[in-house]
């Protein structure tokens, strides 16, 4: 599953390995359970949240008809930092909030799949995002991914040494995601991935005095929007695709915007709204998923 200039021979063959923030760990032993439960995972689905993993594994199984335990689907590992569950080929995870903590799962998760023998995987973040010119439960796919300098790369420091990494996405998935949305109303444009939701966002309603004017925001926001595509902000878009870049894992990104960030920076929705736009967000990849399966089952019975 990862791409073979990228990947990690020298540790991956080793027959132990702990994934510790998931609590799952391959070992000769345990590697044909996990073949067994992971083996057909064909979606990864990572979000921020533990509930709206849950949510959207319980909302996919009913949505794709796919059976669950009694009481809705159960998590998988240990949930200390995370949810995790599995509904036919999806795996929803969460991944916390920014990009150290989704490296984290991001490296995880492709060990365990490679593990699992997994083939032809696809990760989808559905996410939430501030909109830059768009309303507050409109769906953003993604086109690329952009960091806080506007630049469409992901910079990493390792060992006192700076590596620079492209954040374009899978733009054929970024369309197919687009036209698979139904009702919902969605578009594509590029998302700025920062490193802090205020001050790195352009928020002016942080703890600290900004050193940054009101004007200064507003024409930052535009050239933004304006000149580098931007149609919302986040804070893991430039980690997950230039990992998936890495990997040579097909990746997308579908993030709900909560608010305008061109009329403000508070997010004044209410529970019932925001959880109707994240909502908005998990029922394009569903959709996108059961087109998918649809096909596919097309093709089993031709
Ligand atoms: C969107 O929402 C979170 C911050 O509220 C963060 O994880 C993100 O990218
Ligand atoms: N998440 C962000 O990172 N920014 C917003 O404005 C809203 C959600």
């Amino acid at each position: 599953m990862i791409q073979p200039g990228a990947r990690n021979s020298e540790f991956l063959d080793l027959d132990d390995d702990s994934l510790y923030h998931l609590g799952l760990k391959k070992t000769p032993e345990l590697l044909n359970q996990l073949r067994e439960i992971f083996g057909d995972v064909k979606y990864v689905c990572m979000g921020g949240s533990p509930d709206r993993a849950m949510t959207f594994g319980n909302k996919a199984a009913e949505e794709l008809g796919i059976s669950t335990p009694e009481g809705g689907v159960q998590t998988i590992g240990k949930t200390e930092r995370c949810n995790m569950c599995q509904v036919g080929p999806i795996l929803s995870i969460s991944h916390g909030m920014g990009m150290p903590s989704l490296s984290i799962f991001l490296h995880e998760v492709t060990k365990l799949l490679e593990y699992a023998g997994c083939t032809d995987v696809k990760f989808i973040r559905i996410g939430t995002s501030g909109g830059l010119g768009v309303k507050g439960g409109t769906v953003v796919v993604t086109e690329d991914a952009i960091n806080a300098k506007l630049e469409p790369t992901h910079t990493k420091t390792m060992l006192g040494q700076d590596y620079t990494y492209p954040t374009q996405l899978d733009r054929q998935l970024a369309r197919d995601l687009l036209d698979a949305r139904g009702v919902e109303k969605a578009v594509m444009g590029n998302t700025m991935g920062t490193d802090d939701f205020y001050e790195g966002q352009g928020r002016r309603d942080g703890a600290l005095k900004p050193p940054y004017t009101r004007e200064d925001r507003m024409a930052f926001l535009h050239k933004a929007h304006d000149e580098a595509g931007v149609r919302n902000i986040e804070m893991e878009s430039t980690e997950f695709a230039a990992f998936c870049n890495r990997a040579g894992i097909p990746a997308a990104i579908v993030c709900a915007a909560l608010l305008n960030r061109l009329e403000g920076d508070q997010v004044k929705a209410t529970p019932v709204e925001l959880a109707q736009y994240s909502d908005n967000a998990q029922t394009v990849v569903i959709n996108y998923i059961r087109q998918q399966l649809e096909q596919q089952q097309k093709v089993v019975e031709a």
